[in-house]
């Protein structure tokens, strides 16, 4: 499996790269974020990527979704604001009057569903925002017919499938996916000029030119749905902070895994661990950091 360079990430590497707060920062210092995805059937997801983000140091977190859900997100994280968005029978419609320019990066597909209409608000979104997006759950749906769209992007594309989204974006077996990861994820980053985040027991960071990162925090308590959400939320902080981008994403899945560690020594087992309660770990790890 010949890759170009390929790099342990450990809890060293994020002591060395993650950046301290400034004393003298504000919230605009820490990045606008928006978050655009959820439906009538899956609130929570969303609600979990904008309180992780906001638990990551987001400086402000928007959320652009079906007005009836915002009520149940705001239950969750009084500190996000709202962009409701035109909808239909519970599912976000496609044309949407959305200004991308005030964001410092964006994620969507988070409990979004897969209508035509989401497929062509991704499409919309990631041919004109500005700023890095990263693209995770249906919006991965969405676009998997589509790829080439990432290539006419300036701006970072991130992409975080597990291997079940990795094998329908390459037409590849899952079982090839797991046994060629390397392989697979340097020839796709290279081929759509993205950074590819693989999920799995051991997360692969990838970036356009090849060179890859490999998590190494996490355990088997996070084969749960909402895992991703959470881990779609830290990623959306980690890029809106002053660091290396590529260093941005292997903090995020390390610091997503740490808190999943961390919970099943001190409170938590790998059974009964939810995605939720990754976001109160976020705090333990966070602590060990600055
Ligand atoms: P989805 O409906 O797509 O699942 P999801 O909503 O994306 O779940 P979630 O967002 O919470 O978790 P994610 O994996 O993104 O699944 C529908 C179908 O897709 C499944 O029924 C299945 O057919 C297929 N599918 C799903 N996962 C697959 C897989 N891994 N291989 C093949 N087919 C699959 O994010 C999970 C997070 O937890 C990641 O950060 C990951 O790194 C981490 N994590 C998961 N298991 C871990 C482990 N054992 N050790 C360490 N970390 C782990
Ligand atoms: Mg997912």
């Amino acid at each position: 499996d010949q890759v170009t360079a390929r790099k342990v990430w450990t809890e060293e590497q994020v002591h060395f790269t993650l950046p301290k707060r400034d004393d003298y920062s504000h919230k605009g210092t820490h990045g606008k974020g928006l978050i655009v995805g959820g439906s009538r059937e899956m609130p929570g997801s969303i609600a979990m990527t904008a309180l992780s983000s906001l638990r990551s140091g987001a400086g402000l977190v928007s959320v652009g979704t079906v007005n009836e859900v915002i009520p149940s997100i705001v239950s969750h994280c009084a500190e996000a604001t709202f962009i409701p968005l035109d909808s239909e029978k519970g599912v976000i419609t496609g044309s949407q009057c959305l200004d991308y320019s005030v964001y410092n990066a964006i994620a969507i597909g988070m409990g979004m569903g897969r209508s035509e209409d989401t497929a062509e608000l991704t499409r919309q979104l990631i041919k004109e925002a500005n700023c890095p997006v990263i693209v995770d759950a249906d919006g991965l749906y969405h676009i998997s017919d589509d790829l080439e769209l990432l290539k006419q992007r300036e701006f970072p594309s991130i992409l975080t499938p597990h291997p079940g989204e990795m094998s329908r974006l390459t037409g590849i077996p899952v079982k090839e996916i797991i046994s060629k990861p390397f392989r697979i994820a340097e020839e796709f980053s290279k081929t759509y000029q993205v950074h590819l985040i693989l999920k799995g027991p051991f997360t692969i960071v990838t970036d356009p030119k090849g060179k890859q990162w490999v998590n190494t925090s996490g355990n088997a308590g996070l084969a749960k749905g909402g895992s991703g959400d959470v881990l779609s939320g830290i990623l959306l902080s980690m890029v809106m902070q002053p660091q290396l981008l590529v260093e941005a994403l292997a903090n995020g899945c390390y610091i997503h895994g740490k808190a999943a560690d961390n919970l099943i020594v001190n409170k938590h087992s790998k059974q009964d661990l939810l995605a939720t309660d990754v976001i109160q770990g976020l705090a333990s790890v966070f602590r060990t950091f600055s």
